[in-house]
């Protein structure tokens, strides 16, 4: 008597002869029949008082030449190995730049932003433009362009880094260079923006501080209570501060909460100035409630609902930096309010 091969027993051969070829039939994939953006994000919030603590032992332990850059870098630990980062697709650092010191030049495809928080007198050189550093200016570094810092004040100065990095990194193309010599050759220096704001390829690369500043508060002047006040780091035609990423400058009325709001992209958020709650995870079992001070970082995951406050009696102001360019590329980015939510079922 012969006995039948179950049909599951033959499939179950199939799958694992398929595996042994390197191959998979679609029904091995386990696709849900539903699915929304899950963050693997941590809400993070770090104070600038350990932020601070930490850098300046950092310049008694280790010199720029040893670190090759003196950053201290936010991870976040919903992400984990093979490296960690700050969101899936951005890193953001603080750098210390002691007086002095040379930050030697190299270039890579990975696109940067430099936001100044303390010091000043220093100069970051990219492509040939050297742009003063003052607390609360932008400067970009656009992928492959060469890059050095030097710091030729008598005090210490501290930046935000901003980085592409975990994106690039997971597209297995990026590009590291050194530059031939420590520092490269200056063209131009640009301190103000009657310099020209523009690189040498025409977009915008410095964005002066009170600029923004100026900007905002005029935009406050006309905007509804309820009409978020912010102001996008964008080029002359429209386009984001960098392909990968886009950084804003959101001013927090005294008083002002914001409506609640959810989207695609992750967001990194830098405190300028100002004192305030942002609440993440709003009404769900996981809400999350950071009070932030001036300088302070937070992480804000991706589809998670959030909303700020402004607590003080004087205006706040919350720079930050998000893929939405990104996700915008790509056909993925939404947003929603609460309104929009429930109009959308
Ligand atoms: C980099 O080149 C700088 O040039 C700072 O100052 C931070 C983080 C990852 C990769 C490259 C800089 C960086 C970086």
């Amino acid at each position: 008597m012969t006995t039948a091969i179950e049909p599951q027993d033959a499939l179950a051969a199939f799958d694992q002869e398929l595996q042994r070829s390197s191959l998979q039939g679609h029904w091995k994939m386990e696709l849900p029949s539903f699915l929304e953006p899950k963050s693997r994000l941590h809400p993070m919030h770090w104070r600038w008082s350990q932020l601070h603590e930490f850098l300046r032992r950092s310049g008694d332990l280790i010199s720029v030449n040893e670190a090759g850059r003196r950053t201290v870098q936010l991870m976040n630990p919903g992400i984990t190995g093979p490296r960690q980062w700050t969101t899936h697709n951005l890193q953001m650092s603080f750098q210390l730049v002691l007086p002095g010191e040379v930050a030697t030049a190299h270039r890579h495809t990975m696109n940067a932003i430099r936001f100044v928080i303390s010091g000043g007198g220093t100069y970051t050189t990219v492509d040939g433009e050297s742009f003063l550093m003052e607390p609360g200016d932008l400067i970009l570094t656009p992928g492959w362009t060469w890059h050095d810092h030097i710091n030729e004040s008598e005090e210490p100065i501290v930046w935000i880094d901003g980085l592409d990095v975990p994106l690039q990194f997971a597209m297995n193309a990026a590009f590291i260079e050194e530059f031939s010599a420590p520092q490269q050759p200056v063209k131009r220096i640009v301190r103000t923006a009657a310099d020209g704001t523009e690189g040498p390829d025409g977009s915008t690369w410095y964005w002066k501080g009170p600029d923004a500043e100026e900007r905002l508060k005029k935009l406050a002047k006309t905007a509804r209570p309820d009409e978020p006040v912010v102001f996008e780091y964008r080029h002359p035609d429209g386009r984001p501060t960098l392909p990968t990423l886009l950084c804003t400058m959101q001013l927090l009325r005294p008083g002002e909460v914001t409506t609640p709001r959810r989207h695609t992209a992750a967001g990194i958020y830098h405190v300028v100035s100002g004192t305030g709650v942002t609440t993440i995870g709003l009404g769900g079992n996981a809400e999350t409630t950071f009070e932030w001070q001036s300088r302070d970082a937070m992480v804000v995951p991706n589809w998670t609902w959030h909303q700020h406050q402004n607590r003080g009696s004087e205006v706040a102001l919350l720079f930050s930096m998000n893929d939405q360019p990104t996700l915008e590329s790509m056909g993925l980015y939404r947003q929603e309010t609460r309104e929009t939510a429930a109009a959308a079922r």
